[in-house]
C-alpha cells in the first residue's frame, strides 16, 4: 500500500469518528428538547459511523498497516436552534463525507489499488444512502415545522429505527 493511500484511510477513519461524534452530540441535542424518537434515530446514525470508521480499520490492518487513531475535534453544533436545523446540518455533514469518499475511489484508481477500489464501492452507495435519509427528514419537516403534533407524530415515527450492526468488508452481507 503506498504512504498517499494509508493517509487518506487514516484520514477517513478521522472523518468517520468525528461523524459518529456529531451524530451523538446531535442525539443529546435532540433528546434535550424531548424529542426521542429523532435523538434514537440519531443515535443509531452514530453508531453506523463508528462501524464505518472500523471498516477502514480492518481494511488497513487485513492489508497489514496499523490503524492510526486519530483525535478527534468537538462537534460544532453552533447555530442548531431546532430539529429541522439539525437534519440540515446532517445533510450537509454527508455531503462532505460523500466527497472524501469520492477522493478515495479516485486515489485508489489512479494508484492501481484494485483492492481498495473494490472495497470503497460499498461506501460509495451507502453515501446516497446517507443523504437521500437525512434529505428525506429535512423535507418531511420543512412540511410539518419545527413543532406541534405533527413534529410529535414525525418523532415517533423516527423511534422506529433500529441499529443493524454490520461492518464494512468484514460482516456478511
Ligand atoms: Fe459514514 O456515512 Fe455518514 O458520515
Amino acid at each position: 500500500m503506498t504512504d498517499k493511500i494509508k493517509n487518506i484511510l487514516n484520514e477517513q477513519i478521522r472523518e468517520e469518528m468525528y461523524s459518529s461524534n456529531l451524530y451523538l452530540a446531535m442525539a443529546g441535542r435532540l433528546e434535550s428538547w424531548n424529542l426521542k424518537g429523532m435523538s434514537n434515530w440519531m443515535h443509531i446514525q452514530a453508531k453506523e459511523e463508528h462501524n464505518h470508521a472500523l471498516g477502514f480499520f480492518y481494511f488497513l490492518l487485513d492489508r497489514d498497516e496499523e490503524p492510526v487513531i486519530p483525535a478527534i475535534a468537538a462537534p460544532d453544533l453552533s447555530g442548531i436552534k431546532k430539529a429541522s436545523d439539525v437534519f440540515a446540518a446532517a445533510l450537509k455533514h454527508e455531503q462532505h463525507i460523500t466527497a472524501c469518499i469520492g477522493k478515495i475511489y479516485e486515489l485508489a484508481k489512479e494508484e492501481k489499488d484494485h483492492a481498495l477500489e473494490s472495497f470503497i464501492k460499498w461506501y460509495i452507495d451507502e453515501q446516497v444512502e446517507e443523504e437521500a435519509n437525512a434529505k428525506e427528514i429535512s423535507g418531511k419537516l420543512s412540511l410539518v415545522g419545527d413543532a406541534g403534533s405533527s413534529l410529535y407524530l414525525l418523532d415517533q415515527e423516527l423511534a422506529a429505527r433500529t441499529f443493524v450492526d454490520f461492518i464494512p468488508g468484514k460482516t456478511a452481507a
